[in-house]
């Protein structure tokens, strides 16, 4: 089973679209996973997808992108559907990154990080992985500095995604250092 195509298929399903799979999203982004595997049995390459697969899938992914608890999974980042999910806040480490082009470089230092198509602002806990993310759009990609402490402190709210990526609602300008 093609476990990494499996992953990609779930986070379209539980980051973006879940009514294409007549599935509804709860408060905090959980679905049960004995619905999810009805909507995926529907199609012939997931015919036989099973919870352990589910469950294979999160281990080898190199990226922690789902989780899974008593018989229900969730997307644990990355949302783009209307209703946001529900986060409960948590203290940031003190410095966050974010990788982005240069193109959006200046826009950003006028407007601040704004979560565009996405529920939240995605930041990354070290610079690799926010090199990582920045590649996905630019080879090389500007590392931002985001004074977490700081922010945190005059009242903007964080996330915790996973171990590398943190979320917030909006870092306005004064926060953000270009390197
Ligand atoms: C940019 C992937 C202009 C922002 C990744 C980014 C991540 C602005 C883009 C996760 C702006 C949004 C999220 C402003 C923000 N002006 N551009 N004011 N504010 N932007 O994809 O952080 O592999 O929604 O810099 O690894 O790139 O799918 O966010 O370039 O963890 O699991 O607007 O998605 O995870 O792009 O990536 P995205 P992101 P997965």
């Amino acid at each position: 089973m093609d476990l990494m195509k499996l992953s990609k298929e779930l986070s379209y399903a539980l980051r973006h679209a879940p009514w294409e799979y007549e599935l509804e999203l709860d408060e905090e982004g959980w679905v049960e996973i004995s619905q999810l595997l009805v909507a995926l049995h529907e199609s012939p390459q997931w015919k036989h997808v099973t919870e352990a697969d589910l469950e294979k899938m999160i281990a080898v992914s190199e990226k922690k992108r789902h989780e899974i608890q008593a018989g229900r999974i969730r997307a644990l980042y990355g949302h783009s559907t209307p209703h946001k999910i529900a986060k409960l806040p948590a203290t940031p480490p003190e410095t966050l990154y974010h990788g982005t082009p240069l193109r959006a470089v200046e826009s950003i230092m006028e407007q601040g990080l704004q979560p565009r198509q996405r529920q939240y602002v995605h930041l990354s806990a070290d610079m690799e992985t926010a090199t990582q993310v920045g590649r996905r759009r630019d080879d090389q990609p500007i590392i931002l500095t985001i004074d977490a402490a700081k922010a945190a402190q005059d009242g903007v709210q964080f996330y915790h995604g996973n171990e590398n990526i943190w979320l917030a609602d909006y870092i306005p300008v004064q926060y953000i250092q270009q390197p």
